[in-house]
């Protein structure tokens, strides 16, 4: 090639103009122009938010065998087979835009291996996802913006279990509101676990809770470290599936291991409290001895509602007229007018209502 230099301008700034850099260069302008494409015809556009949510027809892959997805990874995913044998599986093109989560059911082929000496290698994918099964249910929770309008949870559980410590992180109820809400737009039973019990007295009764008590809530007060409650969440765990969802360092890898002797699951370091790192960086789906499956799940910092259906709320806060549940905002809670038990409430009623309407003011722009 016939090239000029400027003064000043070094080789290696014209290397950098090399034939090879610019043939590369198209070569990712093509893809993002052909994902482009793609995006808009199988219509997985992020303005609908439901699109992220249908899956392709499942049924011309009824002869494959089934699996369980049991964690993610950035590249793959693992899944488990009917004799629970775990195999890395690839996603197949057919899956494109579609969301896995934990706790799918999928149909997998084995990947044809070009290279055999890989066969032996089972930290690389030994076969491929083609196809995801109808779900029985989908826990998610509100995204940032509407280019992301849900964060998966996980798929085919039947429980949420709140996870709230008594301290150590401090027990904070509004998040048990909102994972409440949660578990009712996934259709999944919703129970309370107090972990940690052992760190506050016996005297303490935990009046935090007394409004969860009041409306007839499930709450069961457990320790990983005295083994308190462990034996109801084992008999709990004979039949179902349920899902740990709560702040990070409550305890639920911990309370994982204190009922699946043998798993062990990474915990955290009490001192890295506050921090706010995660411990868990992944769901993973964890069949127990006792029958069912227990899901661990990351910590979050927040349960978002937003575009979560407003109507949730009167199952929520039952304890409010339907008047009140319309605009909650017209009422003050501290004015004395309402003559509240727990005027606190009212003002996450509040809160939960203006959320779950917060819209993107980017919503309608083209990305
Ligand atoms: N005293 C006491 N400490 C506990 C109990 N359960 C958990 N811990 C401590 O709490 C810390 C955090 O526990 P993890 O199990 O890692 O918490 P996690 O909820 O899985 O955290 P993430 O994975 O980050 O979401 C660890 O230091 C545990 O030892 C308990 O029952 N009693
Ligand atoms: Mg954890």
């Amino acid at each position: 090639m016939n090239r000029k230099f400027r003064l000043g301008q070094s080789r290696e700034a014209a290397d950098l103009d090399h034939r090879e850099v610019y043939s590369r260069e198209a070569k990712s302008d093509s893809k993002r122009r052909q994902q482009s494409a793609e995006r808009v015809q199988t219509g997985i556009e992020g303005h609908d938010s439901e699109s992220l949510l249908r899956l392709p027809d499942a049924s011309p892959w009824l002869h494959l065998p089934e699996a369980t997805l049991v964690q993610r990874h950035s590249q793959w995913v693992d899944i488990e087979l009917a004799d629970r044998s775990v195999l890395r599986a690839t996603l197949s093109g057919k899956l494109k835009g579609v969301k896995l989560v934990v706790g799918d059911r999928v149909r997998y082929s084995p990947v044809p291996l070009e290279q055999p000496e890989l066969v032996f290698d089972k930290k690389l994918p030994q076969a491929q996802v083609i196809a995801i099964s109808p779900r029985s249910s989908l826990l998610k929770r509100g995204g940032l913006d509407d280019r992301e309008p849900w964060q998966l949870i996980c798929a085919n559980a039947q429980e949420l279990w709140a996870c709230a410590a008594v301290v150590d992180p401090p027990l904070r109820p509004g998040l048990l509101e909102r994972a409440q809400a949660l578990a009712l737009s996934a259709g999944l039973a919703f129970r309370i676990i107090v972990t940690k019990r052992d760190r506050a007295t016996a005297k303490d009764t935990l009046p935090e809770l007394d409004p969860l008590r009041e409306q007839g809530l499930p709450i069961l007060e457990t320790s990983a470290a005295s083994g308190a409650g462990l034996e109801v969440l084992k008999d709990l765990l004979a039949d179902r599936v349920a899902v740990l969802v709560g702040h990070s360092g409550v305890g639920k890898s911990t309370l994982v291991n204190a009922l699946l002797p043998g798993s062990e699951i990474r915990t955290g370091d009490i001192s890295r409290y506050g921090t706010g790192r995660q411990t868990t960086t992944a769901a993973r789906w964890l069949p127990t001895p006792y029958g069912g499956t227990l899901i661990d799940t990351p910590g979050i910092r927040t349960l978002s509602l937003r575009g979560l259906d407003r109507e949730l709320l009167s199952h929520v806060f039952p304890e409010f007229p339907a008047e009140l549940i319309e605009d909650p905002t017209a009422f003050d809670p501290f004015d004395g007018k309402l003559d509240l038990a727990y005027p606190e409430r009212l003002q996450s009623l509040q809160r939960l209502w203006l959320e779950m309407d917060t819209r993107n003011p980017n919503q309608n722009v083209h990305r």
